[in-house]
């Protein structure tokens, strides 16, 4: 690894820097930065962002592992005494909603934490964030991106999923599983809200998002883009495989993408978008960041990011 002695911290807002929280983040996100006069030159020094500023870490209060709720039901005690495969569970009444679509068409229209029981996954339900005021509401959230949560992590920690879902200012990634499970249950749609360290909202929207499994590698099906901040995953991603700094998947010769850009993602050689890249400032080398390729531009991160999906014939 390279030991740049890039002056990046000048170009971090200096005012919410998520270097106090999590060190380990920004020695990552700096030592990757080579010096340029650009990020220099375009530190911000009057466009500063004044809302929606990183929060402190909240301790945790919902673990993200479904399999730590207590078992409700004599179903699912009967399913985990017998230690029977998850996929056993088809053959049983469905517990609930499949996702948070099914609680908003129950007449369930407040934003928070839902147990959603998805087809294949524990039978004891698996906790999600539910956005039911955005966009028509209903939106099961798989991802976000609003604090300092370090995205930089091995195979086995997106397949899982890591961090912590409580409320809005909470990063996550739900977990390449589950995510699978969820998009193969139905035809899912995927929004993203883009947010910029101004402030300014754009947003992308597929009208086609399915993850295959693991033994694919978590291969990207996604189609049909509408929305203001341009399409920056399908030409580039779609039917890509997934790549961590530990398993490389993705076209680059020779090279790990996940490396280089510091995240997880369907890199191909490497991207147009880095969602899962370091939240850092807005001025940033080339792609080495939360970006988003056609807005605000390979050279910025963004602020705020969230991967939200619901069934296309919710509309
Ligand atoms: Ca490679």
């Amino acid at each position: 690894m390279p030991s740049t002695t890039a002056p990046t911290t000048t170009g971090q807002p200096t005012t919410q820097a998520p270097t106090t929280e999590t060190p380990s983040t920004t020695a990552l996100q700096t030592t990757k930065q080579p010096p340029t006069t650009d990020m220099l030159t375009t530190s911000q020094t009057t466009g500063q962002p004044t809302t929606r500023e990183p929060i402190t870490e909240k301790p945790p209060t919902t673990a993200l592992q479904t399999t730590k709720q207590p078992s409700t039901t004599d179903m699912s005690t009967t399913m985990q005494t017998t230690k029977l495969p998850t996929t056993a569970f088809k053959t049983t009444a469905q517990p609930g909603p499949r996702d948070c679509w099914g609680y908003y068409s129950d007449g369930f229209y407040n934003s928070g934490l839902y147990t959603i029981y998805i087809k294949g996954a524990a039978p004891g339900g698996t906790s999600v964030y539910c956005d039911m005021q955005f966009g028509g509401g209903g939106w099961t959230t798989i991802q976000r991106r609003v604090n300092a949560v370090d995205f930089y992590r091995n195979w086995a920690s997106y397949k899982m999923g890591f961090g912590i879902i409580d409320d809005n200012d909470s990063d996550f990634w739900l977990g390449l599983d589950l995510i699978y499970l969820l998009t193969n249950q139905d035809d899912y749609q995927l929004r993203i809200p883009l947010v910029d360290w101004y402030g300014e909202v754009k947003f992308a929207k597929y009208s086609e998002f399915r993850v295959n499994n693991e033994a694919d590698n978590y291969r990207l099906t996604v189609s049909g883009f509408t929305g203001t901040g341009g399409d920056s995953l399908i030409a580039t991603h779609n039917g890509m495989q997934w790549t961590t700094h530990d398993k490389d998947n993705d076209n680059a010769i020779g090279t790990n993408c996940a490396e280089v850009y510091q995240g997880a993602w369907w890199y191909n050689s490497c991207h147009t978008s880095n969602l899962n890249g370091p939240r850092t400032s807005a001025s940033i080398s080339p792609g080495r960041g939360m970006v988003w390729k056609t807005w605000p531009g390979e050279s910025v991160s963004l602020m705020e990011v969230e991967m939200k999906i619901k069934p296309l014939s919710a509309g």
